[in-house]
């Protein structure tokens, strides 16, 4: 199977995953990227059996609503019961980093109002030390030059992500060469710098679940 077919196999785990639990009122929390978007699309034919969805982008928005699912704000809604999404790395313990796609502030927002996290990844992404995948930081743009400088002080190569400003009008910067020794720890030391908004460190608040497509087929790992 090639990665694309991975995905997919993923998302139709997900799907199974969260079938049985759907209700009438059910709004579920929905990521953003490839792997998001397979399941969106999944869901449309289900769109009858539950309320809605909350996104984590204005692109997964569009698409859930192209599907004739109704989107909520997330101050409508409180909690959600599942937030699926997809990953750019995870390791054993669902820690992951995520954000490739500049959707990482509101992807953890939504996350934090799930009651489980569903996270969506092809094989490719599980890793056994998080940071080969650049980690992103969403950053208010007078302050891009002040934390980058701090980034380099934790021993990362902080790089401007040019040209994207995400959903919330701010900056990204990627940090290379950032082997994370301590996902949790980092986490918050990088949160802890003035005019960061939020970083692809998922890691106090991890995955519940992972599905993994591989090979030999879809891992479940909770
Ligand atoms: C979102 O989409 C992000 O947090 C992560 O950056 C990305 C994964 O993308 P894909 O599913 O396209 O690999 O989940």
């Amino acid at each position: 199977m090639n990665q694309d077919e991975l995905k997919a196999a993923v998302a139709d785990a997900a799907i199974k995953e969260i079938a049985s639990q759907l209700e009438k009122d059910t709004v579920l929390g929905i990521g953003t990227g490839s792997t998001a978007n397979l399941f969106i699309d999944r869901l449309g034919p289900l769109r009858d059996r539950f309320k809605g969805a909350v996104a984590s982008s204005k692109a997964s928005a569009e698409r859930l609503e192209r599907l004739g699912i109704e989107v909520f704000e997330l101050n409508d809604v409180g909690t959600v019961p599942f937030y699926i999404d997809g990953a750019d790395e995870v390791n054993a313990h669902l820690h992951m980093i995520k954000g490739g796609g500049a959707a990482l502030t509101r992807e953890k927002i939504v996350a934090a109002c799930a009651k489980r996290f569903i996270c969506i990844a092809d094989g490719s992404k599980y890793v056994s030390q998080l940071g080969n995948f650049p980690l992103p930081v969403e950053v208010i743009p007078m302050a891009r030059s002040y934390v980058a400088r701090e980034l380099v002080v934790l021993g990362a190569e902080p790089v401007y992500r040019q040209g994207v400003v995400t959903d919330n009008g701010n900056q990204i910067i990627d940090c290379f060469e950032f082997m994370i020794a301590d996902p949790v720890a980092m986490e918050a030391r990088i949160n802890a710098i003035v005019g960061v908004v939020t970083n692809g460190l998922f890691a106090a608040r991890g995955a519940d679940v992972l599905l993994l497509g591989k090979e030999d087929g879809v891992e479940r790992i909770a």
